[in-house]
């Protein structure tokens, strides 16, 4: 069922800072503290009318998770495609790295998910306190936003199951998790009582970021969410609090989705695992320009409820199968940012045909050993015969760090007195950025040279732009063009 959404009568959400927070509690009716990061609150308010920084809390109904299909798999091929073999010489996950997973709800039952959630040190089971001061009572691991309470279970739960056994499931049945070292928190945020909405969403997010989490999985179909302005505010807040969210990209055999225009999160495009179609386009996934990275996610064995393990393929399944490899990376190297994992588990990805795919398919024994190459950029440009240029695309090969685009020197267009006649990134470099578009049109008749500044550009580790791919880092890229009248 195609899902819908509509505004709940009176209910908003208000990013604020501590004093807007204080004076808005004065104003409207304050419902709920959804979460807090460093320097903003997120209210959910009532109020009989919108006011400038309201944003509306939508309810929303239907299909909302990504739905998976059954597979055909007795052997967990994935594992062997990503090398999490040679991953695993390395670490198998460190039990202080948690990832959480935003779903319908699990079964943590089921004998190979043992030990598998995270344990709250904070929190006193049972004593009906909220004992860390974090807003909920008895949050020992997990929480339900759907129901409202501590127990974010669901023993008919198969795709969050079958997620979380993709991360976090101990080997057995020739099932294992891509991380089967570190911990995972389940959080459910549909399925229960309460309609799923905006601050459902929201709420689970910043429940995630306060518990220090740092991966996020939700294989949902958030392509009804654009414009939900709460949730794009939110996406922004984990990204800007280094938090790297992986999403799927959607099973709807669709070149660019709507979500593909979220660029504050990581969208996963699947891969097939059959010998014979190995690492092509499942034939149901999602691909396009903003799709950020593959995972193998057809066929992958993992756990069902009852105990029970099998095959699913779906979108679903290769986001978790992405995010696996992040908790490696981030148990391995603690201290590094969420760019730089990004840019570490995307430049060591094994490269597929085209660029619809994102940077290719994740490998977690190269996302473990290998040291990244400087970034480097491709580009197209759309001229006519008469030899007018009209537009210039820069697709990124690697990950750039987004604060050395914001520079206005980052990229530049030269006229033929080499004065700099258009400056600056055409729009705002964000980690799930994959490309830039740059419209000459309005550029008068003339010759003309486009640099991307070896200087500026850098990858999250520092390492220069290697503009002329000659290996060799700290070089421009430079495209002469012309315009005729
Ligand atoms: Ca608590
Ligand atoms: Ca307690
Ligand atoms: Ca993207
Ligand atoms: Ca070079």
């Amino acid at each position: 069922m195609e899902i819908q959404r509509r505004p709940i009568a009176g209910s908003y959400i208000v990013a604020a800072d501590s004093r807007r927070a204080s004076a808005l509690s004065q104003e409207v009716r304050v419902e709920k503290v959804l979460g807090r990061s460093e320097d903003t609150t997120f209210l959910l308010v009532q109020a009989d009318e919108a006011r400038a920084d309201f944003m509306i809390n939508y309810e929303y109904t239907g299909e909302l998770f990504d739905q998976a299909r059954p597979g055909n798999s007795d052997h967990p091929v994935h594992l062997d495609i990503i090398e999490a073999g040679r991953a695993w010489e390395v670490t198998r996950g460190s039990p202080t790295v948690t990832g959480a997973i935003t779903d319908s709800g699990a079964d943590p039952e089921h004998p190979l998910l043992h030990g598998t959630l995270c344990q709250n040190p904070f929190e006193i089971d049972g004593n009906g306190l909220d004992d860390d001061g974090n807003g909920k009572v008895d949050d020992q691991s997990g929480w339900d936003f759907s129901d409202g309470d501590n127990d974010p279970r669901d023993s008919q739960g198969a795709h969050h199951t079958h997620v979380h056994g993709i991360l976090f499931a101990q080997p057995g049945s020739g099932v294992s998790g891509v991380a089967p070292g570190t911990k995972g928190m389940d959080l459910r945020i549909a399925g229960g009582k309460r309609p799923f909405s905006s601050s459902i969403l929201v709420e689970s997010y910043l429940y995630a970021l306060r518990e220090g989490v740092k991966s996020i999985n939700t294989s949902f179909n958030i392509d009804a969410f654009v414009g939900d302005t709460a949730i794009a505010s939110t996406y922004r807040e984990l990204a800007d609090h280094d938090v790297l969210l992986f999403n799927s990209a959607g099973n709807d055999n669709k070149r660019n989705p709507k979500r593909s225009q979220f660029d504050d999160l990581i969208l996963v495009a699947s891969t097939d695992t059959a010998e014979a179609t190995r690492d092509q386009r499942s034939d149901f996934s999602n691909y396009g320009v903003g799709i950020d990275i593959s995972a193998p996610g057809a066929d992958i064995l993992s756990t069902l409820p009852g105990g029970r393990v099998g095959a699913l393929s779906g979108t679903s399944m290769a986001s978790p199968v992405a995010m696996g490899v992040d908790l490696l990376v981030q148990s391995a190297h603690p201290d590094w940012s969420a760019a730089q994992r990004w840019a570490q588990i995307a430049g060591t990805s094994d490269r597929l045909e085209g660029d619809e795919m994102g940077y290719g398919r994740v490998n977690a024994g190269r996302a473990l050993t290998e040291t990244v190459k400087a970034p480097t950029l491709s580009v197209t440009t759309q001229t006519f015969p008469n030899g007018q240029t009209m537009e210039l695309t820069v697709r990124f090969d690697k990950v750039l760090d987004p604060a050395s685009v914001k520079d206005p020197e980052a990229f530049q267009v030269f006229n033929e007195q080499a004065e700099a006649v258009m400056t600056g990134a055409p729009k705002e470099v964000r980690l799930g950025t994959n490309q830039l578009r740059f419209d000459f049109a309005k550029l008068p008749k003339g010759h003309y040279k486009f640099v991307a500044s070896g200087q500026l550009l850098r990858d999250p580790f520092g390492q220069p732009l290697d503009g002329n791919k000659d290996g060799r880092p700290g070089d421009d890229l430079v495209v002469e063009f012309d315009r005729v009248a």
